[in-house]
């Protein structure tokens, strides 16, 4: 049985971290704000909670983006996302492998793969033709300070050799700030994605609006 994936806008997709945001109210005050400054997806990623913290925070976060039409991700989980029926899961290299994560959400939810090399995309990529994910992370494309265990920076020549000739949507992630979309969008990156470019910035919206000023200029459309 071969699935067709689920198409998702992958423009400008927020990442939310508990610390940045201000634990679980800032992370929702933040989810909602930049969600209807124009963000395309939130992603609720919290490496050291407990499941309850989760289920509530995830639960929160499903009823306010829902009104947003922006859809919901679940970082490694795949009990709360199907707990709160989320619109998808998001999952590294170490964590639970992506064709079993698609068996146990069903074709009718969004799998996302974070994607470290050349090596692992072109994996990716066949998952994609598989019906087995749906998009994929690339990165980090920048240094980053957020995620302590990220891997190796990308090689710009490491990026372009994913954008050949491939069909799977994907994001660039890792150290992306103001000022620095524009080059990927160029690459051929479908969208980015981004912790520290939103939360805990002091005006959320005004931080989204500048994010997806580049992203339309850098396509054409401004
Ligand atoms: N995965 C790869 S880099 C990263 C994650 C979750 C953190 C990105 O955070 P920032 O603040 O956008 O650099
Ligand atoms: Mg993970």
């Amino acid at each position: 049985m071969s699935r067709q994936a689920l198409p998702i806008d992958l423009s400008l997709y927020l990442v939310l971290d508990p610390d940045l945001c201000g634990g679980s109210a800032g992370m929702v005050a933040t989810a909602q704000q930049a969600a209807a400054s124009g963000v395309t997806v939130v992603q609720l990623r919290a490496p050291n909670w407990k499941k309850r913290q989760w289920l509530e925070t995830a639960t929160a976060l499903k009823a306010a983006l829902a009104l947003l039409n922006v859809p919901l991700i679940i970082n490694d989980h795949v009990d709360i996302a199907l707990a709160i029926d989320a619109d998808g899961v998001h999952v590294g290299q170490q964590d639970m492998p992506a064709d079993e994560v698609r068996r146990l959400l069903g074709p009718n939810k969004i799998v996302g793969l974070s994607t470290n090399s050349l090596v692992q995309f072109n994996e990716a990529e066949l998952m994609y033709q598989a019906g087995i994910i749906d998009y994929v992370g690339v990165g980090p494309v920048y240094p980053t300070g957020t995620k302590k265990d990220a891997s190796p920076v990308l090689a710009s020549d490491e990026v372009n050799g994913m954008m050949q000739n491939r069909c799977l949507p994907a994001v660039a992630i890792g150290g992306i700030q103001a000022g620095k979309v524009a080059s990927l969008i160029a690459q051929g990156l479908n969208g980015v994605a981004v912790v520290s470019a939103i939360c805990g910035k002091a005006d959320v919206t005004v931080a989204t609006h500048g994010l997806l000023a580049e992203i339309h200029a850098a396509r054409g459309n401004t």
